[in-house]
């Protein structure tokens, strides 16, 4: 066994543009994190406002940020991410640049400022906080001139500024404005820029990156091969972006490094609406909606806006706990833990900064196939194993399988295309005495962490 030195990584600045840089690695570790789609929609029952909402239909009888920072956290999610301004272009903190904000409203007699009370929030719950401004405005009275432009950048330069560290900020490239209404010409190469002044660390979200991607639904379902590069080259966020199975799937041989994101929402719609509260999604859906994001590589933002009185509601809540207790049963006891594995043209190797061990596959030609195999002391009821990728160097597994075999019989085999951040394979249950995963094709030397395999509830696993 090779003992490597400590390499760390996370915190490096920019990388080339085929390899991740220590922010993008350290947002792949945050898994799963809460959307919040709060302001005039959530008292005017719409989901697209039109712009023209009078200020003071915005007022919450009893915002109360500290209680979504508090499920949140109880939920096992890492951070959340607020529209600061939808379409709408109501701004939910009082910016300078705008005349439509919570300053215009009544509530708090016009002293209000949601994104202020989140960001503390979020400081005290130890919680991430992202940002989520539309370019699209429908009341910016300088929308569809090249004044818009600024006025964006100045908004961003307030919530950076005022409310940061901003961990994530997210583009939105919905556009409704067709070619009879105003149309505005994003300048998203300073926007970009100016995001990377103000906060390089900062990942920033569109349809296109440039740090994250768009998964291409918004079901919260990535791709069964989801590759972390994209090509990006002549496309841009909203209208202008790559075929959406291209961002579900991304491109193989891709130049640009930006890893997918799942968006998707608890209740059907984006914003709360009371006859939507019996139709919150249950744990169970949450789970399969987990095995479809994290489990193929990308990252679950899961949306669950605050009510009226600007709280998250008890049916939301209570799915939410559902789902982490569905979470810490699947995966824990994993039937690996203690089993050393019998390894053909792999190097196994202990490093990072946490000392995991990673199995360097193709230690003879990256042609050649690779074995990693488990013998357990007894036969063991299995349904699930999840494989991770050491991503640093980039990512390098396209083909795989699994072998399960008791005795000389072999029970079940499945193949499966990438890995990425995590791979969660799931199947019916069986008994098996070994487990062998096997890899070819891969694009150079790979190395995964060290592979688990679970028991889990067969009602999660849609088999
Ligand atoms: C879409 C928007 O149009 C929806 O209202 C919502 O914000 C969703 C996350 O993105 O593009």
């Amino acid at each position: 066994m090779i003992v490597a030195l400590l390499t760390p990584f996370a915190g490096k600045a920019q990388q080339s543009p085929g390899l991740p840089t220590g922010s993008q690695l350290a947002w792949q570790d945050m898994e799963y994190y809460l959307f919040m789609h709060f302001g005039p929609n959530t008292f005017t029952d719409k989901e697209w406002g039109l712009g023209d909402e009078p200020e003071d239909v915005f007022n919450p009888t009893d915002l109360d940020c500290e209680q979504w920072c508090r499920i949140a956290r109880e939920a096992g999610a890492k951070g959340i991410i607020i529209t600061a301004k939808h379409h709408d272009g109501f701004c939910l903190w009082p910016s300078k640049y705008s005349a439509h904000t919570v300053r215009e409203s009544k509530w708090k007699n016009g002293k209000g400022d949601v994104l202020k009370e989140l960001s503390e929030a979020c400081k005290k719950f130890g919680l991430k906080f992202g940002v989520y401004i539309s370019p699209w405005d429908r009341n910016h009275p300088k929308y569809g001139t090249p004044e818009y432009n600024d006025v964006f950048v100045n908004m961003m330069k307030e919530i950076f500024q005022n409310y940061g560290p901003i961990w994530e900020l997210w583009w939105d490239g919905a556009n409704g404005e067709g070619p009879n209404g105003k149309k505005q010409v994003y300048d998203w190469k300073r926007f970009e820029n100016t995001v990377r002044e103000l906060s390089p660390s900062t990942v920033i979200f569109s349809d296109v990156g440039p740090d994250i991607r768009w998964c291409g639904n918004e079901k919260g379902i990535a791709g069964e091969t989801n590759w972390n590069y994209l090509n990006t080259a002549g496309f841009t966020p909203g209208a202008g972006a790559p075929p959406t199975d291209t961002l579900n799937r991304g491109n193989v041989h891709g130049k640009n490094w930006i890893p997918a994101e799942c968006d998707v929402s608890i209740r059907p719609g984006w914003f709360w609406h009371e006859n939507e509260n019996s139709k919150v999604k249950t744990p169970e859906q949450l789970f399969d909606l987990y095995l479809k994001s994290v489990g193929r590589g990308a990252n679950l933002l899961l949306n669950v806006p605050p009510d009226r009185n600007g709280l998250i509601s008890p049916e939301d809540s209570a799915s939410l706990m559902g789902f982490k207790k569905l979470r810490e049963e699947s995966f824990a006891g994993d039937l690996l833990k203690n089993i050393s594995a019998r390894l053909d043209n792999v190097v196994a190797e202990r490093r990072g900064l946490d000392y995991r061990t990673g199995y360097r596959l193709g230690d003879k030609n990256a042609d050649d196939m690779s074995f990693i195999t488990f013998e357990f002391h007894s036969p063991q009821k299995v349904n699930c194993i999840v494989l991770k990728e050491r991503l640093e160097d980039g990512q390098k597994i396209n083909l795989g399988r699994i072998v399960l075999k008791n005795g000389e019989k072999t029970v079940f085999t499945k193949s499966f295309t990438t890995i990425g951040h995590k791979r969660i394979l799931v199947f019916p249950v069986k008994e098996a005495a070994s487990i062998t995963i096997s890899f070819q094709n891969a694009l150079g030397y790979p190395v995964i962490y060290k592979p688990e395999a679970y028991l889990v509830d067969e009602r999660l696993t849609g088999n």
